[in-house]
Order: C-alpha cells, then sequence, then structure tokens
C-alpha cells in the first residue's frame, strides 16, 4: 500500500474544521473573503477570473466533471436581461455527501465562490438549492448568508465596489431527480421537479428562460482557493487536465467512513488507508468510485487506480460525485444491485418510457433472480434492457440505472450465474 508520506495530502475546502469553526470572523480568520476582496479592491477584469479557472482545470465536481472555467466562460457578458447563477447542493446520489458538510461547516467558502462566480460573470442573483432533506445545515446556510450580508460581502456594493450581488437559499423537495440541473430550475421555479431536452443548456436558456450557469457546491467551494493560490499552483496540486483537490465520501465496509478531501490523482490504497482500510480486516471485493450511477469494479482493478477523472475512467468507470461505495468479500452483488435499481425504479420523474418501464424491468429481474426464481437468459435480457435505456432518454438518470447492471453483471458474472443456478448467494454471509 502506498504510504500516506509520499503525498501531499493537505486539504482546502476541509482544512482545520471541527463543526464550531464555520462563522464569517473564524473564515475571515483562516484567510477567507481574501480572495474576493482582492479581486473587487484592484479591479481585476473578470475575464481575468475565469482565465485563472481556466488554468486551474478544476472541473465540476457534481459528476460530469465539465471544466468550470469554460462553463464560465460561457455565459454572455452583454445580456439585455437578467442573469443567474444556481449553485447545486441537491445532493441524493446514494454515496454522496459532501456537499452537506461543506455547507455545514464551511459554507462562507461555498458563498465566497459564488460571489466570485457571479462577479466573473457579471450576474446580480444568485440560489443556492439545498437539498429538502436536509434540515439544520440549510438553516446553517441561512445564518451565514446574514452573517456575509452584514459584513458587505454579500448584497449591495460589496465591499464598498461597485458589484452587487443577492444571494438566497432555496429548500429543495427531497427528489432525487432535482439533482438533475435542468430539473433543479425547474423546481426553482416551483414547478415539478422534471428534466428538460438538452440542448438547450441552461448557459442559454436556464432560470426562467435566462442564461444561468449552474455548478455543484464543491466547485464553487473550491474557487477561492483557485485564486488564492493562482490557478496554475492549483493545477499543480492534481494531475494535468485534473486540477486540484476533491473530496471523496468514503462509505461502506471500511474503518472510517467519511469525507477525505485529497490530490487529485491520489492512489485508490491511499484513499482507503486514510479511511482506516477495510472494516474488520476483511478482504476489498469491489468498489464504486463515483457514486451509485458510476460502474462498479473490482476491488483488485480499483487498488492498482488513482483517484481522478482520467484514471478511473481508464479502469473502467467515472469519477462522478466522488462517492467511493467500498464492499467487503461477505457483499452479494445481487442484493446490492437490487438495491440500487429499486432506487432508480422509484426516483424515476416518469417522463420517458424507456426509463420509466425499464428501471422497473430492471427492478423485477434482478429481485426475481435474488429471490430464487431467476432464470438462464434472464442476465442477456437485464443486458438488453440496460442497452435499450442507455442513451434513449432525456436525463441521465436513464444511463444511471442502466450502468450499474452493466457492469455488475460484467464484473461478477458468476454471482448472478450462481444465484439463478443455485437459488442462493454464493457468499457465506447476507448484507
Ligand atoms: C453549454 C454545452 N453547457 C455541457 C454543461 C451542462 C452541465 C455540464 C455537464 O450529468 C452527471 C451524470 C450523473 N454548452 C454544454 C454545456 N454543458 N455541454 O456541462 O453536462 P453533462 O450533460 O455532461 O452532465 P449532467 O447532465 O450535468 C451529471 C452524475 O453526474 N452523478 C450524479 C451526481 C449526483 C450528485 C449529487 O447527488 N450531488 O452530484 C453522479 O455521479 O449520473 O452523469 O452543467 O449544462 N455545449
Ligand atoms: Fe425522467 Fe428518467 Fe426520463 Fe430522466 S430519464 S427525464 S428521470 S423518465
Amino acid at each position: 500500500m502506498t504510504s500516506l508520506h509520499n503525498r501531499h495530502i493537505k486539504p482546502l475546502i476541509l482544512a482545520g474544521l471541527d463543526g464550531k469553526n464555520w462563522h464569517l470572523q473564524d473564515y475571515v480568520a483562516r484567510g477567507g473573503y481574501q480572495s474576493l476582496k482582492r479581486i473587487l479592491d484592484e479591479k481585476i477584469p473578470p475575464e481575468q477570473v475565469i482565465a485563472e479557472l481556466k488554468a486551474s482545470s478544476l472541473r465540476g465536481r457534481g459528476g460530469a466533471g465539465f471544466p468550470t472555467g469554460l462553463k464560465w466562460s460561457f455565459m454572455p457578458r452583454q445580456y439585455p436581461g437578467q442573469k443567474y447563477l444556481v449553485c447545486n447542493t441537491d445532493e441524493g446520489e446514494p454515496g454522496t455527501f459532501k456537499d452537506r458538510d461543506i455547507i455545514r461547516y464551511n459554507p462562507h467558502a461555498l458563498i465566497e465562490g459564488m460571489a466570485i462566480g457571479a462577479y466573473a460573470m457579471g450576474i446580480t442573483v444568485g440560489y443556492n438549492y439545498i437539498h429538502g432533506e436536509i434540515f439544520a445545515d440549510y438553516d446553517r446556510f441561512e445564518e451565514a448568508i446574514e452573517e456575509a450580508r452584514a459584513a458587505g460581502m454579500l448584497g449591495d456594493k460589496i465591499h464598498g465596489s461597485e458589484f452587487s450581488f443577492q444571494l438566497h437559499a432555496f429548500h429543495g423537495y427531497g427528489a432525487y431527480i432535482c439533482g438533475e440541473e435542468t430539473a433543479l430550475l425547474e423546481s426553482l421555479e416551483g414547478k415539478k421537479g422534471q428534466p428538460r431536452f438538452k440542448p438547450p443548456f441552461p448557459a442559454s436558456f436556464g432560470l426562467y428562460g435566462k442564461p444561468t450557469t449552474i455548478n455543484n457546491t464543491e466547485t464553487f467551494a473550491a474557487v477561492p482557493f483557485v485564486l488564492a493560490m493562482g490557478g496554475e499552483k492549483y493545477a499543480a496540486l492534481g494531475k494535468p487536465n485534473n486540477g486540484g483537490t476533491k473530496i471523496f465520501s468514503m462509505s461502506g465496509d471500511v474503518a472510517k467512513p467519511g469525507n477525505y478531501e485529497v490530490p487529485m490523482g491520489t492512489p485508490f490504497a491511499t484513499l482507503l488507508e486514510l479511511a482506516g482500510g477495510m472494516r474488520d480486516g476483511k478482504k476489498i471485493k469491489a468498489v464504486i468510485p463515483g457514486g451509485s450511477s458510476m460502474p462498479v469494479l473490482t476491488g483488485e482493478v480499483m487498488m492498482a487506480t488513482d483517484m481522478d477523472y482520467d484514471s478511473i475512467a481508464k479502469a473502467g468507470s467515472m469519477l462522478g460525485s466522488g462517492a467511493v461505495i467500498v464492499m467487503d468479500e461477505t457483499r452479494c452483488m445481487v442484493k446490492s444491485l437490487l438495491r440500487l435499481s429499486y432506487f432508480y425504479f422509484e426516483e424515476s420523474c416518469g417522463q420517458c418510457t424507456p426509463c420509466r418501464e425499464g428501471t422497473g424491468w430492471l427492478y423485477r429481474m434482478v429481485h426475481r433472480i435474488e429471490h430464487g426464481q431467476g432464470r438462464p437468459d434472464d442476465l442477456d435480457m437485464l443486458n438488453s434492457i440496460a442497452d435499450n435505456i442507455q442513451g434513449r432518454t432525456i436525463c441521465a438518470l436513464g444511463d444511471a440505472a442502466a450502468m450499474p447492471v452493466r457492469a455488475f453483471i460484467k464484473n461478477f458474472r458468476e454471482e448472478f450465474e450462481y444465484h439463478i443456478e443455485h437459488k442462493h448467494c454464493l457468499v457465506p454471509t447476507y448484507m
């Protein structure tokens, strides 16, 4: 296993937080709001801020890894009407629990990042859409907004400049699909949270049909650090094309589950070591490296892989939102897939037929395999249903339901076949 001392593992967003030092004065004592103040004091041109973001190779931390600087450059500078900035804190992906920790422990990093984004894109109004099942952290974020307003870091004429930015918290409705960016915008408009067709992308047709930039919580929270250290230095913390640090939500059969912020490109073995290794000394069997929507990989493959967008893609999965679900040798892969399939079946918004019907088929078929009623051709049928969902739906939830099915069968086929043939589990212990 790689030694922890071989690499710099100093976190940025989650550095030195204890649950009490989240207030504005604590953030300022840590150097907070310096990036925003410097931009305003020195009247740094917005184009230069975006250039720093591009140089940092910061990529979207919500799942798709889209380059942040490029996304910000889509926003038209001269636009006659209102433009909006939106933060996606609608964290609902199974295994993901990093964004709520950001608003709980370091809400001002997010506020400062959003204010810098608003300045760079010439936006005066922003919303943070917070998952409807998060209550205490929502209240904390509201408090942090009030603190920032009182200190002149939000509102009219920020820090005595000509720049004004009104930021509001919005409590969502708790549906997973509201985390899809266009469903989120619909929900923010007060409508049923159902995804829109893309294109047009929110950059041109967003909230109330106006140009809108929407980024994940962690993406915005990284922005003050990019500006503080400079884009190139931030990029150098990680790997080429995979700049900076990333928060990984470690869950499952690890000794110390939790959020760990490490440089992009940290070996998975190091991350596992940080999380205390495997619980009870058991053997690693499988890992979902980027949230439940992403293909599962074998433990063996993961132990030889680094945690960055490109390395995980090369290994056959996606970094997603950085939710790492670790499964040990006692986990039944059929039962694990059953849980995931039920989730997507339950959370499908029902707009498109392949997803609405297909997620139900997937769930029912995995259910019958798990319960000893599987048929010999079920695995081919599952793959065929997944094929007919993937790439044929309005939003990525269809893909998210299909990809795990294909990967579980591909990487753990013998367990599925054993279940079908023997009508019970191959592994000795059940979940
Ligand atoms: C303007 C273009 N904008 C792309 C923008 C687009 C979006 C971003 C990425 O899925 C993934 C999904 C989940 N002009 C543009 C453009 N954009 N081309 O860039 O877009 P896209 O379509 O690649 O991805 P997406 O639809 O945003 C996100 C996966 O994330 N996921 C879910 C995570 C859940 C959470 C959570 O609970 N917090 O994050 C997890 O892994 O399956 O693959 O902004 O508008 N030409
Ligand atoms: Fe709704 Fe599923 Fe279609 Fe997405 S893919 S719009 S969740 S039915």
